[in-house]
């Protein structure tokens, strides 16, 4: 494969053509879409204009090859260091260009000089988003294990060595221009007795403070909850109200973050997230999907509408709040059989897509059959939005910010991948998520 500057890891002048050789269709589909919008009386250009400055964080954690507790299948090429995982990252948004930043996860992405990552990241043409703490697991010479928890834990020195970790965090974030710290933790019980379930949310409270002090202006915490894994019986930050009552405790810097794996099935997310906006705590998402649990699944694989509805609620938080309303989104998937790069492109894609159908919702129209409790009348003018294919309204913006037309089919063409495999160290069998 030719090189490349590091912010073009594929040659421009290749994608340039490949958009080429589908630009008459881009334009025919575009217009077509915009004639049929301007019958029900959208405007796709206003649309565009909305969805221009949509972006996406990506997971460094997501772009190696993913694994279950059972075992892992890497695909020859993925990476292995971080280095690796940035230029992956720099693939997906040259082909996308909807995955502007990644989201770093300590220690899994520790590295000696933070200060020289910004500049390799910034020379990538790509930025750090929220930085992800991490005390769900045991790090090699630690002092003390997190068995039994960490910012809940019974032990005052564990609890103070999770808070510690957490301000680590933050300030190896300053270095990397991060905004925002994102804590989720494992803590909970398996047994019933275990845990006084009362003091356990107190000692968490408690150690949150901590760490909340330490943050620097500007800075947000996003407190992330889940309802169960790896506590099999009571999670101490289990449900949104849990995490409200933190975050409002905490103060304005804290807000909720809602990943769309972490509910219990039959949970209605996007009620979760108009609750939220309406309080002003919704601090950002993970997208993914799933069937199960925390299956960690591409965003929109198996449920696209409930993705849908709850961008539909973003939509009218966004106009209940005009300019304010600014939550970080992130992808926050686990990649087990197909190449990350793809499932990255095309989630993106989705999510971006079921925006996009959001912002085509005939509010008007949604206010006028709400007022007279037509009910048919209502859900239909959200069905409508749903079944719009807006497919050519992202391509056409892809392709005016230098991306891929068809971004997966581009990629295999350029083989990126086998140049890897050739390049890149193995990647070991072991189980687990990175
Ligand atoms: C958790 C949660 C966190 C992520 C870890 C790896 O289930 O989704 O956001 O950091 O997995
Ligand atoms: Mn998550
Ligand atoms: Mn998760």
């Amino acid at each position: 494969m030719a090189k490349n500057p590091p912010s073009n890891p594929l040659p421009p002048d290749t994608i340039a053509r490949h958009n080429q050789d589908h630009q008459h269709v881009l334009d025919e589909d575009y217009q077509a879409l915009s004639r049929a919008l301007m019958r029900r009386g959208v405007d796709l250009a206003a649309v565009e204009k909305k969805l221009a400055p949509f972006s996406l964080a990506l997971p460094s954690w997501g772009l190696g090859t993913g694994g279950t507790r059972f075992g892992r299948f890497p695909i020859a090429g993925t990476p292995t260091t971080i280095h690796e995982k940035l230029a992956d990252a720099a693939v997906v948004q040259q082909l996308g260009r909807l995955t502007p930043r990644v989201s770093l996860h300590f220690p899994w992405d520790r590295v000696e000089d933070p200060v020289a990552l910004r500049q390799e990241v910034h020379d990538l043409g790509l930025g750090f988003d929220a930085v992800n703490s991490n005390t769900f697991q045991d790090q090699p010479g630690q002092a003390h294990s997190y068995r039994h928890g960490s910012l809940s834990a019974v032990s005052a020195e564990v609890r103070q060595q999770a808070v510690a970790h957490n301000i680590d965090c933050i300030r190896l974030g300053e270095k990397l221009d991060s905004k925002a710290l994102t804590v989720w933790i494992g803590d909970g019980s398996n047994f019933p007795g275990q845990h006084s379930l009362g003091d356990a949310l107190d000692r968490y409270l408690d150690s949150a403070r901590k760490i909340y002090a330490a943050l620097p202006d500007g800075w947000r915490m996003f407190i992330e909850h889940k309802f169960y894994e790896p506590a099999f019986y009571a999670t101490v930050i289990g449900d949104w109200g849990t995490s409200y009552l933190a975050a409002s405790s905490l103060g304005a810097k804290a807000q909720c973050l809602v990943d769309l794996g972490h509910h219990a099935q039959g949970t209605n997310i996007e009620q979760i997230v108009a609750r939220l906006g309406r309080f002003g705590k919704l601090g950002g998402f993970h997208f993914n999907d799933s069937k199960y649990g925390d299956d960690d699944l591409d965003a929109g694989a198996i449920n696209p509408h409930q993705l849908f509805l709850v961008f539909n609620e973003l939509v009218e938080c966004e106009l209940a709040a005009p300019g304010s309303f600014d939550p970080a989104y992130m992808i926050d998937q686990s990649h087990n059989l197909t190449d990350p790069i793809e499932s990255l492109l095309s989630s993106a894609e989705t999510i971006a897509g079921a925006y996009a159908r959001a912002l085509i919702v005939d509010r008007a129209a949604l206010a006028e059959f709400r007022a007279h409790d037509d009910v048919m009348g209502a859900f239909r003018v959200l069905r409508r939005a749903y079944e719009t294919d807006v497919g050519p309204l992202l391509a056409r913006l892809r392709v005016g910010a230098g991306g891929a037309a068809d971004p997966i089919a581009l990629y295999r063409q350029l083989g990126w991948r086998a140049a890897k495999a050739k390049e890149r160290k193995p990647s070991g069998p072991g189980a687990g998520i990175v």
